[in-house]
């Protein structure tokens, strides 16, 4: 037996996971004088942005310097963005740029894994377990391990037969990969898929995209950061901050107030050939203010851009494939930086799945209905068990030894999507039923992590053991979720928004859509004395000990 699994560490507060989430806890737990302690698995800090290392992995949305940390004006002023949609590369040097800043590095602990996590009720603490025999004891466990971490393979018959190279976008190898002549197929048209597509294609000696569900894709217009944007965010930062906080998204521009039926056709239709130039994620969150919510207005837009896939790809039976058929915006926007062109290209090829679905793998490729594609590498873009999938992973045991996958059996049961009833002193950042991946995700980690070190100061000043949801609490929070659903466009569609990619996931929309509201809402709470919560005296567990 190794020394390390006889001893146990003991923290105030545990989180798990170094992205943005699991740094900006650390610091604000930090801050307060705690004892913290960030386990990371990987063997550095960036969360989903270490991971997916794929060729054009860049933020999509916002652009930059506005997917960063918004609570340090220093921290805005001394990091220079060099792109409007930054790299995976950018992103990751700007948080290895944060962590050596704000000196968190000596708080984390890399290359651990945490497998297991048990509540123990005689003391109120997590007693945690990593992969390598070390035991841990803390008051407060966070939850910061990401909404996109955990990859879905998919389940397709003698996958695990392809004898070539075989490579998840989201655990992509940290050495090179070379495309260089060989003949590669892409499963998946996501936004990992149709980001990495136009870049393998530059390569490849054959590349086959292999498409389930066509996509509504939108220029990325990326480019240089433009110094003046950046002088007029650093000038005007309080004004930004300020239209990122009332915003729906969390986007720094004020939202348009208009329906996109108020303007003729030929208006709305200049309106949108702008953004089209412009490129990025405002064509959808900006250009009117029902595109998600009214599908007349939806439609426009949706016939918007299948006109600018009919004129961009020259075969006409390719484009029509291309075709995207659900409601515009309710799967996943992506942005793209020279998509449907690479269709254009001899090297290129699109498999209709729904027409000619996969068959089986063989050593050597693939056999469709239609035929044989021989391949010397397989891309899986085939995305994430989101949201939900990290932390069921590890399933943690709360009150009475339930755990998690027995608590969530029928749906994922949440209070603000930050708590779960029978799981005290646990905290989610980014968890289901919270804005997530909806909202500008930095400054909702900040938010959210800003609540948490509310409630705990307020605990500790109030000599208080533990803090968990009250009875009955999660059901009245799944309607208000649900609520916020049925009033947009988001409901009818099948997306991993609502669990459908992952076989026997629960069907539930697990986004909260109230954006500002919700996180007034969290304010709200806690100044009512954390509405909704039980909490549990230091005196009633030191009595019961
Ligand atoms: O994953 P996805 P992703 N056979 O789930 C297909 C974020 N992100 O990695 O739509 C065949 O969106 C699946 O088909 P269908 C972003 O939030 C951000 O691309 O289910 N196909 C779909 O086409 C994004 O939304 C950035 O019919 C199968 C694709 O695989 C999220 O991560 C960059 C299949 C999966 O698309 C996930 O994106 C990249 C099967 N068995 C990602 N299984 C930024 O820019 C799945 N598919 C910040």
């Amino acid at each position: 037996m190794s020394s390390k699994s006889l001893k146990t560490c003991l923290f105030d507060a545990v989180i798990i996971g170094a992205g943005f989430a699991g740094l900006y806890a650390l610091h604000r737990l930090r801050e307060m004088g705690l004892s913290v302690r960030v386990y990371e698995g990987a063997s550095g800090v960036g969360g989903t942005w270490w991971w997916n290392r794929y060729p054009g992995a860049r933020v999509d949305f916002p652009s930059a310097p506005y997917y960063a940390y918004s609570f340090s004006k220093e921290l805005l002023d001394e990091f220079e963005w060099e792109e409007r949609q930054p790299s995976q590369r950018e992103v990751l040097s700007y948080l290895n740029f944060v962590t050596d800043k704000l000196e968190l590095r000596p708080d984390i602990q890399f290359e651990t894994w945490i497998t297991d996590a048990s509540f123990d009720e005689a003391t109120n603490r997590w007693e945690l377990k990593t992969g390598d025999g070390e035991r841990i004891s803390t008051q407060f466990l966070v939850s910061a391990m990401g909404t996109l971490s955990d990859a879905n393979k998919p389940n397709i018959a003698g996958i695990d037969d392809f004898a070539g190279e075989i490579y998840h976008t989201g655990q992509w190898p940290h050495d090179e990969v070379s495309f260089k002549s060989k003949r590669i197929g892409v499963i998946g048209t996501g936004s990992s898929g149709i980001q990495s597509i136009p870049e393998i294609a530059k390569t490849a000696g054959h590349l086959t995209v292999f498409q389930r569900t066509p996509q509504f894709s939108i220029p990325a217009g990326n480019r240089p950061v433009d110094p003046a944007d950046v002088a007029e965010a650093r000038n005007n930062w309080e004004t930004r901050k300020r239209y990122m906080a009332e915003g729906p998204v969390g986007m720094p521009y004020p939202m348009s107030e208009k329906s996109a039926l108020d303007d003729p056709p030929e208006v709305r239709n200049a309106v949108y050939q702008k953004l089209w130039d412009d490129g990025g994620l405002q064509m959808l969150f900006n250009a009117y203010d029902d595109l998600l919510a009214v599908k007349e207005s939806n439609d426009t837009l949706a016939d918007f851009i299948r006109g600018k896939i009919k004129e961009i790809v020259k075969d006409p039976d390719t484009a029509q494939k291309l075709m995207p058929d659900y409601i515009l915006g309710t799967k996943r926007q992506v942005i793209d930086d020279g998509y449907f062109n690479t269709y254009n290209r001899d090297n290129v090829n699109l498999v209709d799945l729904r027409e000619d679905p996969i068959e089986k793998f063989t050593a050597d490729g693939v056999r469709t209905k239609d035929g044989e594609h021989p391949l010397d590498m397989l891309v899986l873009a085939t995305g994430f068990d989101a949201i939900t999938g990290k932390l069921l992973r590890l399933n943690p045991k709360g009150r009475g030894g339930v755990d998690l996958r027995t608590a969530w059996k029928d749906r994922f049961y949440t209070y603000l999507g930050m708590a779960i009833p029978g799981f005290p002193n646990l905290f989610m950042v980014h968890g289901p039923e919270s804005p997530s991946v909806l909202f500008n995700m930095p400054l909702g980690a900040e938010r959210e992590g800003d609540w948490i070190r509310n409630c705990i100061a307020h605990l500790r000043d109030n000599g208080i053991a533990s803090i968990e949801p009250e009875p009955g609490i999660d059901a009245k929070w799944a309607e208000s979720v649900e609520a916020a659903a049925k009033e947009t466009l988001f409901h009818g569609t099948e997306s991993w928004y609502s669990g459908a990619n992952i076989e026997g996931k629960h069907q539930q929309f697990i986004v909260h859509l109230g954006g500002q509201e919700y996180f007034q809402h969290l304010i709200d709470v806690a100044d009512k004395d954390y509405e909704g919560f039980v909490m549990q005296a230091e005196q009633e567990v030191a009595s019961a000990g």
